[in-house]
């Protein structure tokens, strides 16, 4: 192979890698009426650190349970799921996004998912303290998923 060959294909190769996106992950939350540390009415896992380009599936392994969005970072979508339906979602902002089960929310049926560095922390603590009321018990759940962004 001569050395202008071996070359070009040696800058092809580090120009693929380089504009591949490093391999996206698709992370699954499942709706559950027990959880497997028993709690009920859960996501699980509740929190979850991802990257852009990651999908998440919400999968309906109980039935009853919905997803809604209730806190995305600037210019990601909105997002909800029908009752006992799978939702799969792309994550194409940085940021803490928000969501819960519409239906059990005031059960503390709540997660937190944190995409790359979480810029919109300080509006998702806002988003938080506004939405504690409204969960009638578990609402020190989204503390504890909140404490886990890094
Ligand atoms: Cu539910």
């Amino acid at each position: 192979m001569g050395k202008y060959l071996k070359e070009t294909i040696l800058l092809v190769a580090v120009a693929v890698a380089a504009s591949a996106p490093a391999f996206a992950q698709d992370y699954k939350i499942a709706m559950l009426d027990t959880g497997s540390d028993k709690e009920l009415m859960v996501f699980e896992p509740a929190f979850i650190k991802a990257n852009v380009g990651d999908t998440i599936s919400f999968v309906a392994k109980s039935p009853g349970h919905n997803i809604i969005s209730r806190l995305v970072p600037a210019g990601a979508s909105e997002f909800k799921g029908q009752v006992d339906k799978d939702l799969s979602i792309k994550l194409e902002k940085e940021g803490v996004y928000i969501y819960e089960c519409d239906l059990h929310k005031m059960l503390g049926m709540i997660g937190v998912i944190q995409v790359g560095k979480p810029a919109n922390l300080a509006e998702a603590k806002a988003a938080a303290e506004k939405l504690k009321p409204k969960m009638a018990m578990k609402s020190e759940r989204l503390d504890d998923y909140l404490a886990q962004i890094k």
